[in-house]
């Protein structure tokens, strides 16, 4: 720590004793980031580019020294010397440069690239602001901006730009890296293309700017939408920025390698992370044929390098630009897309085969499977959807091109950095190997039936849950019960993941509470969601929660048994603080709906037991711990897509048939909520699920309910709700980004790791 030390009396000219926090952050940060130089990058003939619109990589300071392997160490230091590190951590500002799962696992598939061994990198977007914050107000949310640059930040400059062409004028580029460290190994960049002449100074009143100002903003705002698209304009502008210098990047990359471009393959394997990035394509085929390549054999070439990665099945969340849009934004790239859609149509006489459809929609994902080489889902039941539904007609034409890759989660920040007491309580049942190689968690089983160890497993937990109410006292200035079951749910909102279910459920239990029927134990239902700024319905759903969780708390006959809290701004970070408490892990889309989900997995990880559809990774779930372990409720995809198909569901039949149901929606409008809320947002969201509902919230509620039910009973058996705990611990093995980087690797990139 001498090194560490000095740095202080540099910097500040003072011992660390004498420094504030946030000069001893600032010493770390430039501290940590010599070290991350100093340990060198994996490189190799052959590499990854991973693109992605979105990595939402969080705060990086602790994780970096974990990896780095110095965290204990720095943390002993510091607490020699007066200091807490987890007050520090307080300090960094979150980037949160990512909507939700997509680009969360975008991050930590960095994780695993660089502690694999594995020569890549990623290539993504320097939004100077992040997701907006999230403000309640009245019990609505409000959006306000959300920057995390500082003038020093994990941010370097690479001393790198390029010209990107628009439609009637030039951008230049400005590349920053930010240095990902493996876990005991190399580090590799993520590679963050900016503009110069981005200005802060344009953003108004809310998150609201000039939009004609673009030069001015190319880079300014991350897209607030998950698993959506507005369809908008700046957002073609920004994807082609993008990938124009992804482009450029690639091509001089391999070129310095001793590429003749012909070998492009050779060097170079683009994963296309959702179709966000998918005119990498006709700009890769663009810059080849510049540099002399003749356009046949450039799409050639671009066909064995690219790779596709679909991450939802919603209509809506399908790109599919107008061509008048592309005109006027990339107008030359508009030549290459035709041609590439003649040389398809030619072969195929299929309307849904066509990249450009006749309404003049150029679909990008159907581009990608035509002009890439492999396409895959994220979990095996996405990928099955795929193959027989959604993309039925490519997988008829290209079966082999089609592949399941299993979504995982880094478990250095979603174990080892958020979970330190069960991380250590682990290594001393195991020793530390499961730290890189994950299915050893397996050997936990050996400890189902052994008492003292499912009593440490309730205590770790217990104490999580103390620690947690902390933050929830913070953020939401709400006391909750420790000894009440957690039952969380946190993602984003969104229809199909069905928040308004869980919202349901917690209004049949009041009105019971109410009628007299006082329940067996206390229950916490703790919600974490933003809502996309412009998503009517799924603000109101937020009203509908706030609301219960002023009404619920406030009624001394009822918040002995329940308590609701909504934490304001949920993020990387709040994630990290709740994950470890939770008991009952709220997993509950709509089966068909969720391509994988991956909080899913960080629950398990942590010893939650997972109340869940039959729906994306929970399949995968079950299947691994077993029915006994799990919570399954609700039809199955198969009977939900029939349902779509013969569009036979009617939720009005379901309201009008069940009083129950009947009793707990009217509720939404009843003068309990209406005396603490707006008549207008919930009016509209009681008319939504009993005319439209179209995620079929009240075709499950029963079955919600009574499963549910069940589990809080169960967990009143507390040795056999522990070993439930234990198993779900060890079979969360198969879901670390390590074996799905791995699978990627062995079955699509085909590189070598360095060792
Ligand atoms: C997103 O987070 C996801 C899908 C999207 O489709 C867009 C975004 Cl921003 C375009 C999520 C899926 O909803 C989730 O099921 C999955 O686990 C995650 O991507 C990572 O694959």
């Amino acid at each position: 720590m001498e090194t560490l030390s000095k740095v202080f009396e540099d910097k500040y000219n003072k011992n660390v004793k004498d420094c504030t926090n946030e000069e001893i952050y600032h010493g770390l940060l430039s501290w940590t980031k010599e070290q991350l130089k100093g340990r060198g990058y994996q490189d190799g003939k052959k590499k990854i580019y991973y693109i992605s619109a979105e990595f939402l990589i969080g705060k990086l300071l602790s994780n970096n020294l974990i990896n780095l392997g110095v965290y204990d160490e720095v943390a002993k230091y510091l607490k020699e010397n007066g200091k807490e590190l987890s007050m520090i951590e307080e300090i960094e500002p979150e980037p949160s440069l990512g909507n939700g799962g997509l680009g969360r696992l975008a991050a930590c598939f960095l994780d695993s690239i660089a502690t694999l061994g594995l020569p890549g990198e990623g290539i993504g977007l320097n939004y100077h602001l992040g997701l907006f914050k999230q403000e309640f107000k009245d019990h609505l949310q409000f959006e306000t901006p959300n920057p995390w640059i500082e003038p020093e930040s994990w941010l370097t400059d690479a001393g790198i730009s390029y010209y990107v062409p628009f439609k009637g004028f030039m951008l230049k580029s400005t590349l920053y890296d930010i240095d990902v460290a493996g876990y005991e190994n190399k580090a590799i960049k993520l590679r963050l293309f900016d503009i110069d002449i981005a200005d802060e100074s344009i953003v108004g009143e809310g998150i609201s700017f000039d939009k004609k100002d673009l030069l001015h903003n190319l880079t300014l705002f991350l897209y607030p939408d998950d698993s959506d698209d507005a369809g908008r304009k700046l957002r073609i502008y920004q994807q082609y920025f993008m990938v124009s210098n992804a482009a450029q990047l690639i091509l001089d990359e391999a070129t310095a390698k001793g590429c003749n471009l012909h070998d492009l393959a050779d060097y170079a394997v683009i994963q296309i992370n959702d179709t966000h990035p998918s005119m990498v394509i006709p700009e890769l085929i663009r810059l080849l044929t510049e540099r002399g390549i003749e356009f046949e054999e450039a799409c050639e070439i671009v066909s064995h390098v690219c790779a596709y990665t679909n991450h939802t099945i919603l209509a809506e969340a399908l790109e599919k630009w107008p061509i008048s849009y592309l005109e006027e934004v990339v107008p030359h790239l508009m030549p290459i897309i035709r041609k590439l859609d003649e040389r398809i149509k030619a072969k195929y006489t299929q309307e849904n085969l066509a990249i450009i459809d006749k309404n003049d929609l150029v679909h990008m994902a159907h581009m990608d499977i035509h002009y890439g080489f492999s396409i895959n889902g994220v979990a095996s039941l996405h990928t099955d959807i795929l193959k027989e539904t959604e993309l039925h007609q490519f997988y008829e034409i290209y079966p082999e091109k089609f592949n399941n890759k299993t979504n995982g989660i880094t478990f250095r920040r979603w174990l080892l950095h958020c979970n330190h007491p069960l991380t250590e309580y682990i290594t001393s049942m195991l020793g530390d190997g499961f730290r890189k190689d994950s299915f050893e968690l397996d050997k936990m089983l050996d400890f189902k039936g052994n008492q003292d160890v499912l009593a440490n497993i309730l205590k770790i937990k217990q104490d999580a849950k103390k620690r947690c109410a902390e933050f929830i006292k913070a953020n939401t200035g709400e006391e909750i019960n420790t000894h009440s079951v957690y039952d969380i749910q946190i993602k984003r909102l969104h229809e199909y993941k069905r928040q308004q279910l869980n919202a349901l459920y917690i209004i049949d239990r009041y009105l019971k509470i109410k009628a007299g029927e006082k329940p067996q134990r206390p229950v916490t239902f703790i919600f974490g969601a933003k809502a996309a700024p412009a998503y009517v319905i799924a603000k109101d759903i937020i009203h509908l929660i706030l609301c219960l969780q002023e009404l619920i708390n406030n009624d001394p006959e009822v918040s002995p048994y329940m308590k609701v809290v909504m934490v304001e701004n949920y993020n990387v970070s709040a994630a990290e603080k709740l994950i470890p408490a939770c008991d009952i892990s709220e997993q509950i889309s709509l089966a068909s709906k969720e391509a994988s989900g991956t909080g899913n997995m960080k629950f398990m990880l942590n010893g939650a037991v997972t109340l869940g559809t039959m729906d994306g990774a929970n399949v995968e779930i079950s299947q691994l711990v077993g029915k006994d372990n799990i919570y399954i409720f609700g039809e199955s995809s198969e009977q939900v897509i029939n349902h779509y198909e013969k569009a036979d569901y009617c939720a009005k039949d379901f309201y009008d048939k069940d009083e129950r149901i009947r009793h707990a929606v009217d509720f939404i409008i009843g003068n309990e909520l209406l005396a603490i809320g707006s008549e207008e947002h919930l009016r509209r969201l009681h008319h939504e699920i009993v005319s439209k509902d179209w995620f079929m919230t009240l075709l499950d509620f029963e079955d919600y309910a009574k499963v549910k039910d069940q589990a809080l009973c169960d967990y009143g058996d507390r040795t056999a709700w522990a070993e439930k705990m234990l198993v779900n611990i060890a079979k969360a093995g198969y879901f670390s980004s390590d074996r799905t980087i791995e699978e990627y690797n062995r079955d699509i990139w085909h590189l070598t790791a360095e060792k």
